[in-house]
C-alpha cells in the first residue's frame, strides 16, 4: 500500500491504530480495493456498532430519508455513520451527486461521517468490503450506521446480510408492493417503509395492505413480524416512528440471541 504516514495498513490490519478522518477514508478505500481486515476486528465492530441497512428502488427516497434519520439520531447525541453503497458504480470516494444534495446540512456536523462506496471494479468485492467498512467506521466512533444501498437486486440482498436491521423502502404506485414480492426483498426487510405519503396518502395505505397481506401468507421462520409504516421523508413525517421500529427490532434480536 501507499507510505502514506496518515495510513499504515499493516498496523491497521492489526488493529494497533485507531482512526482518525482522514486515515478512515483511506482505510475504507483500502477494503474496498480487497483489503482484508482481521475477522475480529470486523466481529468486535460489529459489535460496537448498531447499523441500520436501507434499500429499495432507484429514487424511492433512501437518501433523503437517510438525511432525516440521521437529523433524529443526532438529536440523540450519538454520532453517525453513513455508508452510501452503490454496487453499479465504479465512483466511490465522495458522495454521488444526489446524495450530496440530500445530506449537504450534514457535511459541517463533525459528528457525522458520509461515506459513497463503489465496486471499483471488483463485483462482489463491495459485499465483502461492506461489514469491514462498518467495522472502521465503528473503530472511528460513529457507532450509529446508515447503509444506503440503491436498488433491489442480488448484491443489494448481499449486502444487507450485513446490518442489524434492513429497511426496505417503497412509494405508492407504481406496483411497489407486487415488484417486492418479485423482487425477493419480502424475505430482507425487518421494516418495510412506504415513503413519499404525502403525494399519495391512498396510494400509500394500499401499498401496506398488500404487504401486509404477503406477510401474513408468508411467516418469517425466525419468528420477527415486519413492520408497516407510511412516511414522508420530504415533509419529515413517521421519521420517529421509523427509529422506534428499529429500537423494537434491535430488542426483539437481543431477546432471540439470548
Ligand atoms: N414527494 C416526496 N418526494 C420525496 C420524498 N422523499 C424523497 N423524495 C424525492 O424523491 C427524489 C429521490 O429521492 P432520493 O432520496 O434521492 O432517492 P434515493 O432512493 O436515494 O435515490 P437513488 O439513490 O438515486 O436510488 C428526490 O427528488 C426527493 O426529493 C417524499 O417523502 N415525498
Ligand atoms: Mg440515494
Amino acid at each position: 500500500m501507499s507510505p502514506d504516514p496518515a495510513f499504515d495498513s499493516e498496523a491497521l490490519a492489526r488493529g494497533e491504530i485507531a482512526l482518525d478522518i482522514p486515515a478512515l477514508a483511506k482505510a475504507i478505500s483500502w477494503v474496498e480495493d480487497g483489503g482484508k481486515l482481521p475477522d475480529q476486528l470486523v466481529a468486535e465492530g460489529a459489535l460496537k456498532s448498531r447499523s441500520i441497512g436501507i434499500t429499495g428502488s432507484p429514487g424511492v427516497g433512501k437518501s433523503t430519508i437517510t438525511s432525516a434519520l440521521v437529523k433524529a439520531i443526532r438529536r440523540g447525541g450519538d454520532l453517525v455513520g453513513v455508508l452510501a453503497v452503490d454496487p453499479s458504480s465504479p465512483i466511490t470516494g465522495g458522495a454521488l451527486l444526489g446524495d450530496r444534495i440530500r445530506m449537504q446540512e450534514h457535511y459541517l456536523d463533525a459528528g457525522v461521517y458520509i461515506r459513497s462506496m463503489g465496486s471499483r471494479g471488483h463485483l462482489g468485492g463491495l459485499a465483502a468490503a461492506t461489514p469491514q467498512a462498518i467495522a472502521l467506521v465503528a473503530n472511528a466512533g460513529f457507532t450509529e450506521i446508515i447503509v444506503e444501498t440503491v436498488g433491489v437486486g442480488q448484491s443489494e440482498v448481499e449486502i444487507m446480510k450485513y446490518v442489524d436491521t434492513v429497511i426496505v423502502l417503497l412509494a405508492p404506485g407504481m406496483g411497489d408492493g407486487v415488484q417486492a414480492a418479485k423482487a425477493g426483498i419480502l424475505e430482507i426487510g425487518d421494516i418495510y417503509v412506504i415513503n413519499k405519503s404525502d403525494r399519495d396518502l391512498a396510494g400509500a395505505e394500499n401499498v401496506a395492505a398488500e404487504l401486509a397481506r404477503s406477510i401474513e401468507l408468508s411467516p418469517r421462520a425466525d419468528g420477527w413480524k415486519p413492520e408497516i409504516l407510511i412516511a414522508s421523508a420530504q415533509e419529515n413525517i413517521g421519521i420517529n416512528e421509523i427509529l422506534g421500529a428499529v429500537e423494537n427490532h434491535r430488542k426483539w434480536r437481543k431477546s432471540v440471541a439470548g
